[in-house]
């Protein structure tokens, strides 16, 4: 059995989703982005004390892009990873790892708002639009279909980077980015990022829909 450790909203969504499209049968244990992340308990899967962490094998795993990769490479079957020799296996890797560079803007922007720093969010929302931009150039590639950020179709990356870009949202608005925006609407319409979302009285990351700078 397969037991994905989860708090809802989190990085640990963008395995949820994965596993929901891979259809292999698995687990969630739920957890609150709190201190119980720090017990002795979660430690022992997850050493840093984060979201998420996977029991898989009889052994852990912990890191999403880690887990990625590895659930790709083990249920190929679904091709949502690009194996070592496949024409589009760089541009996966190179998308995939760049869902933590955009999360990482989200991780600053969290703390720039816990401790009110006004002009750390104002520097961290010029380094996600950056971002956006680098997902809307790619988008915006001439190619027939560019439907998805790979030129070969639908794949892990998608997940990884659309829910990156679920977790931003919550600070900085798509509507600008029309390639980005059509592409967003486009994955999260699928069945198992539905599946992925919060239950409605979930604990989760993200205590407001939308998080403003404040003015001054
Ligand atoms: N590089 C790790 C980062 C994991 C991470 O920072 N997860 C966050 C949630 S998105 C977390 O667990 N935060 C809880 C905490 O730091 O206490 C990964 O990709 O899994």
């Amino acid at each position: 059995m397969i037991t994905l450790h989860h708090v809802p909203q989190s990085r640990s969504m963008r395995v949820l989703w994965l596993l929901g499209e891979l259809e292999v049968e698995f687990a969630v244990a739920p957890h609150a982005p709190d201190r119980s992340l720090r017990d002795p308990a979660f430690l022992s899967l997850s050493p840093a004390g984060r979201v998420p962490a996977l029991e898989i094998e009889g052994e852990r795993m912990f890191g999403a892009t880690a887990i990625i990769e590895y659930l790709c490479e083990k249920f190929p079957e679904r091709g949502l990873g690009r194996a070592p020799r496949d024409p589009d296996r760089m541009t996966w890797l190179v998308w995939l790892h760049f869902a933590d560079t955009v999360t990482g803007c989200v991780d600053i922007l969290r703390r720039a708002y816990a401790v009110g720093q006004t002009q750390m969010m104002r520097d961290e929302l010029a380094r996600l639009a950056l971002c956006y931009d680098a997902i809307e150039g790619r988008l915006s590639t001439p190619v027939e279909n560019r439907d998805y950020l790979l030129t070969s179709g639908f794949s892990a990356c998608d997940i990884a980077v659309g829910q990156a870009v679920y977790m931003a949202r919550h600070f900085l608005a798509t509507d600008d980015r029309p390639e980005l925006t059509a592409w967003y609407a486009r994955i999260t319409g699928r069945d198992s990022f539905a599946a992925a979302l919060p239950a409605p009285d979930a604990v989760r990351m993200f205590s407001q829909e939308f998080y403003e700078v404040p003015n001054g």
